[in-house]
Formats: structure tokens, C-alpha cells, sequence
């Protein structure tokens, strides 16, 4: 719906004493008069370091009451209660193998060796000497929508608790490329084995076309110094890729001509497909989206809204994102709000006039590649039920007549699916 047919839509609705109102007139009587309480005392004073308000501190992530350890597992970003693309760094989802350990800065040295002319090592003031690249970039761990693979779905599902294991931050560092360059690459370099120092030695193999591309050893997250759990001091940034090959107190990384086959990519990252083959170094993210308002367990009432959400895709830009207010048998297409770079989440809108009917809505994106998300049926038509990764499904939400929003997924025919016992902790698979 465009400006000029919402306004349409208002006034005739305001000239039949309709259910479309934006809010309530106000009585003369009513109009605010005196000082508030806040007006009649000073506020509080400077402060070198800010704190949000009292009255925010219900906005925090969401980490599953049933891990065996919080060392390992994941706490979900709150999508549903924040706004635009940017995620607060207090917010970022967290996905530890070994918790957060804990670097000082003055003892930071990243190693570049193996197969290299020259092995180097690097301080965080090397780091920072370098020519520097910003960018924004989501991150998201291969278990983000891992909640979809229940069956029959889980009716407490939130927004949060679907899709947030994704995050959207602008990171700085020096382009990978330029310290590989540095160190000169021996014939035959075909990988990179990037170690983070944490108790987990969580290692990765990385192929080094992607290393060339856009990866980023990355030291800053939105202004600051990245937060400790998020890599403290450094990080690899591996843009549109699983989270879980940007390892995290990045340590050293080895160039080798072959990868290492760690625990950490044979062990988990791995996909089951339907037709039973498996298949590791499933990288790349495809799309997806989640409608954020109206979302699970929120409550609306008839009249305007704007649906909301956020799209993203590993292959490219978000091109177009759709909702459907009936089920999935029409698509209207959202309007856009534009993102400063292909491989950053983008914020979708529609508008909205709930007439009080039940009914289901769902959002779909598309990438500039052409990809979009399949249905629950097309998704499990090409990856097992037992999988755990990868799922980018359309997440629908069922609206009732008392306005209660709820999960709108399927149950599907054939066994039931149940995730939670994931006593490994896998990328909260616990949800
Ligand atoms: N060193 C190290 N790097 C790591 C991990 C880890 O446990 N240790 N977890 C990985 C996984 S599985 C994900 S999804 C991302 C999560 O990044 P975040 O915690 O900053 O959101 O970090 C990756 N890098
Ligand atoms: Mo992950």
C-alpha cells in the first residue's frame, strides 16, 4: 500500500466511523497543562559511560532455560523489540563452543604461517596501522530457524526464538587479502586454517578464494571495540557465510593446501540431506525473512498497522520482499528500506489494516540471484527432518480473532521431529 492510498483509506474510514484510526481524539479538557514530575527536579548529572533507560531492561537476549552449561550454546538477539538494521552490540546473538575467554589486548598477537614466504605476526596496533574497510554485514549461525525442524511446531515461538541467531553490525578491520598478500602465498595454497584462543581451540577450514573476496580480521563492531563475546580483540568476518566459520579471539591462521577436518566442521556444521547424502562446508546462507510485528505470543487489535521485518540473504542484496496476509495463496510486495551494503539484513514494511478476521501472514524474501525461501513442504523435500541447519522455511504467524499472534507453521505428515534434547548444545538448537 503506497502513502497516498493509505491516506485514502483513513479518511473514509474515519468518515464511517470505521475501525481505521490511528488513535483516539482528544477532549480539550485533556491537553496536558501543569509540569510533569520529571520537570520540577534536576535530572541526573553527566556520565562517562551511557546506560539505557530503567524502563528498557526487559530487551535482553533470550538463552534457553534447558542448556546442560552456558559455556556452550547460543543466546538469541531479541528481534521483535528492536528497531531499523543495526543490532546493539549488547544484543549481539552469542553462539560460544567453550565460553568467552577473556584476551588482554596488550598480549594480542595474530600468526599468519604454514604455507606463506614469510610468516608473520601481528599486534593489535599492527592490526590498526593498516588500511581499514567498514561494512555492514550480518552474521548468522547456520542453527538460526533450527526451531522450524520441530514438527508439530512449537506454539510459544517468538520472532526471537525463530530467527535470532542473526545479527546486523557494521564491523572495520583490514581486509584479509592485504596480510595474505604480506606474507607472500606459497604454490599450492588452496586453504586457510583460522584457530581462535579459546578453551574450545575452535579451528575452521576457510577456502582462501573466499579469504581473498571480502573477509575481514576484524577489530571494531559498530564504533567500538568488539565486544567480548563476539571476539575480543579480533575476529574474522566472513560476509553472507555461517556464523560459524568466523572464529571468534582469532589466534593464528595456517595456509595449507588442504582442509583440516576439525571437530568443530565434522563433528556439527554438516547437513543431512532428504535423500540421505550429507554434506559438509554448506557455507553460504540462503534467504530469509521474519515478519517482527505482529509476531508470536505479541497482541494487536483491529485497525492500522505497520508489519515489519527484517530480510537478508549470504548470496546478495535483498531485491524484493513479499507478504501474504491470506496464508501463502497471495503475495503483496513490502517496500524496502535501503541497506548500506549487499550482505547487510534489510528492514521491510507493509501497511496494514486488520479487519479482525483470523488470519495467517507470512513474509518471503528474495535475493538479487534469483533464490527465495521455500515453503515448510519444499524445504523438507530437499533436507532431511533430522537435520538440524539451514532452515529458511517461511515462518508464518497465525493471527486469531482475539488478536493473539501464535505460531502459523504446519504440522506435517510423517514422524514427528522434536529438537531440545541437543545435549551437545548445538547451536541452541535448544530453543
Ligand atoms: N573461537 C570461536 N569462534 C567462533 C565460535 C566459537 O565457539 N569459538 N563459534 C562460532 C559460531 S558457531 C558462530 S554462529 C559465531 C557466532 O558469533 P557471535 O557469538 O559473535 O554471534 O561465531 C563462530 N566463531
Ligand atoms: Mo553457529
Amino acid at each position: 500500500m503506497n502513502r497516498r492510498k493509505l491516506l485514502q483509506l483513513l479518511s473514509k474510514g474515519a468518515a464511517a466511523g470505521a475501525f481505521v484510526k490511528l488513535s483516539g481524539g482528544l477532549a480539550q479538557s485533556k491537553i496536558p497543562q501543569g509540569a510533569t514530575d520529571t520537570m520540577k527536579v534536576l535530572g541526573t548529572t553527566l556520565r562517562e559511560y551511557g546506560e539505557r533507560s530503567e524502563f528498557e531492561k526487559d530487551v535482553i537476549r533470550y538463552i534457553s532455560p534447558n542448556l546442560r552449561s552456558r559455556h556452550t550454546g547460543a543466546s538469541f538477539s531479541p528481534l521483535e523489540k528492536l528497531e531499523g538494521i543495526v543490532t546493539p552490540n549488547s544484543l549481539h546473538f552469542e553462539r560460544h563452543h567453550a565460553g568467552v575467554p577473556n584476551v588482554n589486548p596488550a598480549d594480542y598477537r595474530l600468526v599468519i604461517h604454514g604455507m606463506v614466504e614469510r610468516p608473520l605476526m601481528f599486534t593489535l596496533q599492527d592490526l590498526k596501522r593498516l588500511p581499514s574497510v567498514t561494512r555492514t554485514y550480518f552474521i548468522e549461525c547456520a542453527g538460526n530457524g533450527q526451531n522450524g525442524y520441530r514438527n508439530p511446531p512449537d506454539m510459544t515461538l517468538t520472532a526471537t526464538r525463530s530467527r535470532g541467531l542473526v545479527s546486523n553490525s557494521s564491523w572495520t578491520g583490514v581486509p584479509l587479502s592485504i596480510l595474505l598478500k604480506e606474507a607472500g602465498l606459497k604454490e599450492g595454497a588452496r586453504w586457510l586454517i583460522p584457530e581462535g584462543q579459546d578453551a574450545a581451540a575452535y579451528t575452521r577450514s576457510l577456502p582462501l578464494e573466499k579469504a581473498l573476496d571480502d573477509v575481514l580480521v576484524a577489530y571494531a563492531q559498530n564504533g567500538e571495540a568488539i565486544r567480548p563475546e563476539q571476539g575480543y580483540p579480533v575476529r574474522l568476518v566472513v560476509p553472507g557465510w555461517e556464523g560459524s566459520i568466523q572464529v571468534k579471539w582469532l589466534r593464528r591462521i595456517q595456509v595449507t593446501d588442504t582442509p583440516v577436518m576439525s571437530k568443530d566442521e565434522t563433528s556439527e556444521y554438516t547437513d543431512v540431506m532428504a535423500d540421505g547424502k550429507i554434506y559438509a562446508f554448506t557455507w553460504v546462507m540462503d534467504p530469509e525473512s521474519i515478519i517482527t510485528y505482529p509476531s508470536g505470543l505479541q497482541q494487536i487489535s483491529r485497525g492500522f498497522h505497520e508489519i515489519r521485518g527484517l530480510a537478508w540473504s549470504g548470496h546478495g542484496r535483498i531485491r524484493r520482499v513479499e507478504i501474504s496476509l491470506d496464508g501463502g495463496k497471495t503475495w503483496k510486495q513490502a517496500s524496502l528500506e535501503p541497506a548500506p551494503d549487499a550482505l547487510s539484513v534489510v528492514r521491510f514494511k507493509y501497511n496494514w489494516v486488520w479487519d479482525g478476521r483470523e488470519t495467517v501472514i507470512m513474509s518471503r524474501a528474495w535475493d538479487e540471484k534469483g533464490n527465495t525461501q521455500p515453503t515448510q513442504e519444499e524445504f523438507f523435500a530437499k533436507w532431511a527432518r533430522n537435520n538440524r541447519y539451514h532452515y529458511n522455511a517461511i515462518q508464518a504467524w497465525r493471527i486469531g480473532a482475539d488478536g493473539k499472534v501464535v505460531n502459523g507453521d504446519k504440522t506435517l505428515a510423517g514422524a514427528p521431529a522434536r529438537l531440545g534434547a541437543v545435549g551437545r548444545g548445538g547451536c541452541g538448537g535448544e530453543s
